[in-house]
């Protein structure tokens, strides 16, 4: 579904308008936002999307939050070159028999080439189409014409984040620029492909940084459609590693925001999810997320456990069906 060109909408969210929202007395926030959530969403509707590397490591770039670039020769982590689309298909398989009805495959490439990779990563693309389920690749730059390509395979979705500020981002990676990152934005939506950007907090950045980041996201018009919100899961040998958690509470602040300024987009609770409890979890549902990655991996991190998120989804399913049921005797 693309996005509804709501008149409503606004594209012109000052920093400050947004750093008071933040700022907000928490349940004043929640509230707000819990309000606007249902307005455009069934709040029921929790989608589990499931994610693949299908090539790890080996990126030229220099993201210094990622596993996968070589720049961080510290990190301990198996270089897997393409994976065979078979392979890849018989995971979607499986993940939709478990309940995910959106499939992600990543890629650690700078920049998409034209070749026997790419022309792979499209029969992934029909593949995971024909199971039913809707397909999101994210494989770095790419041109128009590569943005084509995926669009005639059937592609949902391209995962492109901005990842913080424009001001920041320089302190967090220098092999390109955000104008790069826009560039690919760019060729997403004139291929007619839904874009899916957000970023990740918890990198040392500033809280205007964070609404610099959802004042663009919401500048977009129209909005993105689907919209991740990462908590940086620290890695050893990288650059970031001794980075400290994201408060929880501070997760919950940076989803509400982005549901109140971007109303109809699918705000997903991404990266950083294994280390909330199910409350919190749930305390992000209420403030405007409306999709997990569901599975025990994420790309090259650990994800929230399968008996968790049945813990959680026990939680939310209507009491009369859920095997958690509370006795009152
Ligand atoms: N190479 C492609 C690119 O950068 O566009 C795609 C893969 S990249 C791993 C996808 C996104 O995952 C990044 O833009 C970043 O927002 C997020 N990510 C990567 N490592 C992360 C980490 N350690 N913690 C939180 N989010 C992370
Ligand atoms: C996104 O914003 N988060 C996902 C997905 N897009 C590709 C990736 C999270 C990666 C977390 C770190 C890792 O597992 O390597
Ligand atoms: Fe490469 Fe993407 Fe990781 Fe950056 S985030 S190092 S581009 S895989």
């Amino acid at each position: 579904m693309h996005q509804k060109a709501d008149p409503s909408f606004r594209h012109d969210w000052t920093i400050d308008e947004i750093i008071a929202l933040y700022d907000l007395p928490l349940l004043e926030l929640i509230a707000r936002a819990n309000r606007i959530h249902r307005e455009f969403h069934d709040v029921n509707d929790v989608q589990k999307a499931s994610l693949l590397s299908i090539k790890t490591g080996g990126c030229p770039e220099d993201c210094g939050y990622c596993s996968q670039s070589a720049h961080h020769g510290e990190v301990q982590l198996d270089r897997i070159d393409m994976m065979k689309s078979e392979a890849v298909l018989a995971l979607a398989a499986r993940a939709k028999a478990a309940g995910a009805d959106r499939f992600c495959m990543g890629a650690a490439w700078r920049s998409v080439r034209d070749g026997a990779a790419f022309d792979s990563v499209l029969d992934m693309v029909r593949g995971v189409r024909a199971l039913g389920m809707e397909a999101c690749v994210t494989l770095g730059m790419l041109t128009e014409s590569q943005a084509a390509r995926l669009k005639e395979a059937g592609l949902t979705a391209y995962n492109h984040n901005l990842d913080t500020s424009r001001e920041f981002y320089p302190n967090i990676v220098t092999t390109r620029s955000y104008d790069d990152r826009l560039a690919t934005l760019n060729a997403v939506r004139a291929a007619g492909i839904e874009m899916c950007c957000g970023g990740i907090i918890g990198m040392g950045e500033s809280v205007a940084d964070r609404a610099a980041m959802l004042q663009t996201l919401a500048g977009f018009n129209p909005h993105p459609e689907s919209v991740p919100i990462n908590a940086l899961v620290p890695i050893a040998g990288t650059p970031l590693a001794q980075n400290a958690r994201v408060e929880p509470l501070d997760f919950v602040r940076m989803i509400a925001v982005a549901r109140i300024v971007l109303p109809a987009a699918r705000v997903r609770l991404s990266a950083g999810r294994s280390v909330l409890n199910r409350e919190a979890q749930i305390l992000c549902l209420v403030a405007g997320a409306n999709s997990i990655f569901y599975g025990e991996a994420l790309l090259t991190t650990p994800n929230a456990s399968a008996s968790e998120d049945d813990a959680l989804f026990a939680a939310l399913a209507p009491q009369s069906n859920a095997e958690t049921a509370p006795h009152l005797e």
